[in-house]
């Protein structure tokens, strides 16, 4: 027969090892159910003379109590670990989201456009668009490019297989917007227009066939090429801020007299020419139905795709376009 102390450790034993409510339910029917040692030596005890059956009694008590006790404790300590685990596989937290999801954002050359926008909206300019299929007055008759005048092969355009052949074309520059803003608006006029442009050019690391253009137009009474220089000089300072540097070059534009190019100088000390600019000539004013005796107005043009170059200090246009997200996403 086992001594009950050793019953009471058994049962120590078995319960510490049970690590559920379910385990622990089988270690009691095994301690203390009917089969158990414990009830067994119960029995035995009818075959004890009286005085040592009382002492054995007594011991079986002490021991049957103690048994009972560890299992009660143990099933405390189980089923406080049971609602534990359940209250934090039920939990859900809404502080800390561990994978965030990956957010989208705008293109390189989308943020580049709006933020122009921006710039010059804060300048007092109004936004303004035209079509990217465009025809060939607006293009280039408009903007005094005689027919057959060779100025009109500085840009290798994109003809469209619609009515007189030559006649439409995608638009190689934003400057059309100028012809039908001063057709439609009496000035003066403040006005910039962003868009997409095409010419065939070949793909290298400043010249892409698709492009963007910001076209800026004034026209107002007493306009002087001053003024053009000065409003240059603020862009710069407001988009790119200080360290920066731009320069003005003398150029040929049909629809200028005087013609600039636009350059600015990237951090690293080279130029990149960014657009160009002048005095709108009297010829384009008159197309236009504008008196350029009593109003004059300066233009610039610039190059969206190389601006966000030169502000994203990346070396390569293509890569705008290849749409690797991992390129992207830094910017
Ligand atoms: C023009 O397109 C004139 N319309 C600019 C202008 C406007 C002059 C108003 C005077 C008054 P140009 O061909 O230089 O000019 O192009 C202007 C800018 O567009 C370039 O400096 C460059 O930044 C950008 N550009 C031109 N071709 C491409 C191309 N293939 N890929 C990327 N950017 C280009």
């Amino acid at each position: 027969m086992a001594e009950p102390e050793q019953l009471v450790v058994e049962a120590q034993r078995q319960a510490a090892a049970a690590t559920t409510l379910d385990e622990l339910s089988k270690v009691r029917t095994t301690v203390s159910g009917k089969r158990s040692p414990l009830v067994a030596a119960r029995k035995a005890l009818g075959g004890l003379d009286p005085e040592a059956r009382r002492e054995a009694g007594q011991a079986l008590n002490a021991a049957k109590s103690a048994i009972d006790e560890v299992l009660a404790s143990r099933e405390a300590e189980l089923a406080a670990a049971a609602r534990a685990e359940k209250l934090a596989a039920e939990r859900l937290d809404l502080t800390e989201v561990t994978e965030q999801p990956a957010n989208g954002h705008l293109h390189v050359i989308t943020q580049t456009w709006q933020e122009l926008e921006d710039v010059f909206v804060g300048m007092g300019y109004r936004v303004a668009e035209g079509p990217e299929i465009e025809s060939e007055w607006y293009n280039f008759g408009a903007l005094n490019f005689p027919l057959g005048h060779p100025a009109r092969d500085m840009y290798d355009t994109l003809y469209v297989d619609y009515g007189e052949p030559g006649s439409t074309l995608l638009r190689t520059h934003t400057s059309p917007v100028q012809a039908r803003v001063m057709e439609n608006q009496k000035p003066p006029i403040y006005v910039v227009a962003p868009g997409r442009c095409f010419r065939q050019d070949t793909a290298d690391a400043t010249h892409m066939p698709v492009f963007h253009q910001i076209e800026g137009l004034v026209v107002d009474r007493d306009t002087t090429l001053g003024d053009l220089a000065g409003t240059i000089e603020a862009f710069t300072a407001a988009y790119f801020g200080p360290g920066f540097t731009s320069r003005l070059r003398p150029s040929y534009f049909p629809f200028t007299e005087p013609s600039a190019e636009f350059d600015i100088q990237r951090p690293d000390g080279t130029w990149l020419e960014l657009g160009g600019c002048g005095m709108v000539h009297p010829n384009v004013l008159k197309a236009c139905g504008i008196d350029p005796e009593q109003w004059q107005g300066f233009a610039f043009g610039f190059g969206i795709d190389r601006l966000a170059l030169i502000r994203f200090g990346i070396d390569d246009l293509r890569e705008l376009w290849t749409n690797d997200v991992r390129f992207l996403e830094q910017f």
